[in-house]
């Protein structure tokens, strides 16, 4: 007798959950961790950057999948941390110093082009032809830093989940004040409240998209429900170890992959409030913490060990638009550009990365890209040559070719 269509559909069920059932036995029988207890315990997320690359590039690229994140240890050795984490420190005051001037000039009514001539305001022309120059690059003030940044065991996890092409268009610091003796607690916004968060997904997935409804300051982001792919990573790279008492950034692992959002204005959620399953990874200092965009993540609130340093940067494939949008975001963190001088003097194995924040310079393709467009080239001329040398062959060539319409 054949199945009604409500027979089917309950079927459909059956199997489906029945699907899930044996997925989640087959991660049970290969040691992989489903609960965030079993994933915190066993770090299932970190690899060391110098294991073999098959084992921490798969890996990486496959919790990035699972769980949103992962971390990859020991990027920065150990005798050079200090060096770093003194460098950064310097950083933050020369940043702040800097922002603090431009808009202290900006209240003062002058503009931003006046500005950029006032020797001490750093200040540099954008690549777009008629907008105001912007805060520089925070890149020029962690030298020694960017000799890490296109470290292979990162560079290699973002373009296999991105694209061969890779820009680096956000590049901060992010330190975070540890509690002190005189009663201030600490913490990103000074709480020091361990149960609290500021649920986020980040650009270009932050629903709020800095902005929010100011033209001159909305960057954009992509809408709800987010397709499933990865479109932007976020990398903290720690000069201090982190754990749940000194700055350790709270995750909830796979939450890059639910339809809500903290800030999805149906989705009934409040961003200050922990949720179930939620977890603080833990690294050492010189580690790399990656994350998805989509992952749902907060900055501690509360850090009752030393001050955390760190560097966040938010990379791209290519062809995600960057910095088209905001025209009046001048002292926002995308895309802050770069002189001549300045992009010459990066690292060699950097520059790519950073080559579309230096308006003097032409961007083009990077070469594995151009590997892949080369290899098309001769595949489409490989159809044409056929009709040159064998023009029997060209109706039957494609035999072996068939496209199912797929019915779910
Ligand atoms: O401070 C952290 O741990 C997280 C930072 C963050 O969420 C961000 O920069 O987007
Ligand atoms: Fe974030």
């Amino acid at each position: 007798m054949t199945e009604s269509i409500e027979e089917l559909e309950l079927k459909k069920g059956r199997l489906v959950a029945e699907i899930s059932e044996v997925e989640r036995e087959l991660a049970n029988r290969r040691g992989i961790p489903l609960t965030t207890k079993a994933l915190k315990d066993s770090r299932a997320y970190a690899f060391d950057a110098y294991s073999p690359i098959s084992e921490r590039l798969e890996g990486c690229v496959n919790s990035l999948a699972r769980y949103g994140f992962c971390v990859v240890d020991n990027v920065i050795p150990r005798d050079q941390i200090c060096d770093l984490k003194q460098e950064a420190e310097k950083a933050e005051k020369l940043v702040e110093k800097n922002s603090r001037q431009v808009v202290n000039g900006l209240k003062e009514g002058k503009s931003l082009d006046e500005l950029a001539k006032t020797p001490g305001i750093e200040l540099r022309p954008v690549r777009r032809v008629g907008y105001s120059p912007k805060i520089v690059n925070d890149i020029v003030w962690l030298p020694k830093y960017a000799k890490f940044l296109a470290h292979p065991s990162i560079t290699s996890i973002a373009r296999a989940v991105l694209d061969d092409h890779l820009k680096i268009a956000q590049l901060h610091l992010r330190h975070i004040a540890a509690a002190s003796e005189d009663g201030d607690p600490g913490g990103f916004f000074g709480m020091g409240r361990s149960d609290l968060r500021d649920w986020h997904t980040d650009w270009p997935h932050d629903l709020m998209s800095y902005g929010a409804g100011n033209p001159q300051t909305n960057v954009g982001s992509v809408r709800q429900p987010f397709p499933d792919v990865t479109l932007g990573l976020t990398m903290i790279w720690f000069l201090t170890d982190v754990d749940e008492d000194s700055g350790a950034t709270y995750v909830v692992p796979g939450s890059h992959r639910d339809l809500r959002n903290p800030r999805g204005p149906n989705d009934g959620m409040s961003v200050t409030s922990p949720v179930s399953g939620d977890m603080q990874v833990t690294a050492k200092a010189g580690s790399v913490f990656i994350q998805d965009s989509r992952l749902w993540h907060a900055s501690p609130m509360h850090n009752t060990g030393q001050k955390r340093i760190a560097v966040v940067n938010r990379w791209s494939p290519w062809w995600i638009a960057v910095d088209d949008y905001a025209p009046g975001g001048v002292v926002n963190t995308v895309c802050r550009p770069l002189s001549q001088g300045e992009y010459d003097a990066l690292p060699e194995d950097l520059k790519p990365m950073m080559r579309h924040l230096c308006p003097t310079e032409k961007d083009t393709l990077q070469q594995l890209a151009l590997d892949k467009a080369e290899a098309a080239k001769k595949q489409a001329f490989w159809g044409f040559d056929l009709l040159d040398s064998h023009p029997e062959k060209v109706a039957s060539a494609n035999k072996h070719i068939e496209v199912k319409i797929r019915a779910d």
